[in-house]
């Protein structure tokens, strides 16, 4: 039997083609490392869309649910389709379909300038909450309605206790329960179920608005940060300023009860950014931070160090893009990366 790694690369819209491409020799360093690999190429996005009319059709989702292990994605976004409905149709939807329920943000600063004894993880619920893609518009009137079930919640949950009893951290839930009684109700319950199952865990939940306040004044006193779908996204983009800002954020997402055999997706944190794209100006730092990420979570613990070694190493020699003060291009700064991977 073939016991090779399948990973389905989805570059997308916008900065993530030359992003991907920046990652992709990383790959096949991996192969020569003797990991066994195959790769699964796949053009969805918008340009995609705009020929064919497809944005996921039910074969290639269920190719990538059935017989790939993970996806590295770069972005989507694209004006040319305004409605974002292909970044639901591809994206949001491997997220709810492969139920990818805890999406891991990491924020270790490592750029030049920044604070090293930061060290958070967000944990953001990746499937629910406003991001439900359920609503409605009517003259004066738009309602976007929040999902949250128990199974979801706990799943991220757990996940975030597991991480902080394991890593000796502190766990604060963002919440606005006083306000979001029913959803955001649910989530203190559970949490409660979870702080008496994890006495270990120094854990409190704080309101959202509180605690990003606290966030900006002093960020080394938090460690781990459990969110819903919406306030997770907004504090990761804060905890990503701590470190250089959005082209440096990495993610994973993974799906801890394993209902398929695709069990995680890897992304930068940034989205398409069509104003630059196409330009050599993206910072492929998030996409390789992912990519070392993604090689984690398959066990291949050497290669993520080496990789985040590598970034580390780079940026401390100097290594920049524009975003980050620099002169560098995508491509002139990915080499500065590779040329230190072993
Ligand atoms: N690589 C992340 C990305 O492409 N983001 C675009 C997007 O539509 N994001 C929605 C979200 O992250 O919830």
């Amino acid at each position: 039997m073939d016991n090779s790694t399948r990973i389905a690369l989805l570059p997308g819209d916008g900065v993530g083609p030359e992003v991907m491409d920046e990652v992709r020799p990383c790959l096949a360093w991996a192969e020569a490392r003797g990991r066994r690999l195959v790769l699964l190429d796949l053009p969805h996005g918008a340009d995609h869309c705009l020929a064919t009319g497809e944005t996921l059709s039910e074969a290639v989702f269920l190719e990538l649910r059935d017989r790939c292990d993970a996806i590295l994605f770069g972005a989507v976004g694209d004006p040319r389709l305004p409605d974002g409905r292909h970044a639901e149709q591809i994206l949001l939807r491997l997220r709810q379909d492969l139920e990818l329920t805890v999406n891991f943000r990491p924020c270790r600063p490592v750029v030049v300038g920044s604070d090293p004894t930061i060290d958070i993880e967000v944990f953001r619920e990746n499937t629910e909450g406003p991001y439900c893609l359920q609503g409605t518009t009517e003259p004066g009137r738009a309602v976007d309605f929040a999902i949250h079930t128990e199974p979801a919640v706990r799943r991220l949950l757990e996940a975030a206790f597991q991480r902080a009893a394991a890593r000796g951290h502190s766990l604060t839930l963002a919440h606005k329960a006083n306000v979001l009684k029913h959803g955001h109700g649910l989530w203190m319950r559970v949490f409660g179920d979870l702080l008496a199952l994890y006495p270990q865990v120094v854990a409190k939940a704080l309101h959202a608005d509180a605690l990003l306040c606290a966030l900006v004044q002093d960020p080394r006193a938090f460690g781990l940060i459990a969110a819903d779908n919406y306030l997770g996204d907004l504090i990761s983009d804060l905890t990503a300023a701590y470190n250089g800002g959005m082209g440096v954020a990495p993610s994973l997402s993974w799906a801890p009860h394993h209902p398929f055999r695709c069990n995680a997706l890897a992304e930068p944190v940034h989205g398409s950014a069509p104003d630059i794209a196409g330009q050599g100006l993206a910072n492929p730092v998030g996409m390789f931070l992912s990519t070392a990420l993604l090689f984690r979570h398959l066990a291949w613990e050497a290669e993520a160090l080496a990789l985040e070694d590598a970034v580390a190493g780079a940026l401390k020699a100097g290594a920049a893009t524009r975003d980050l003060g620099g002169q560098l291009s995508t491509k002139a700064m990915g080499e500065a990366v590779r040329a230190r991977l072993s």
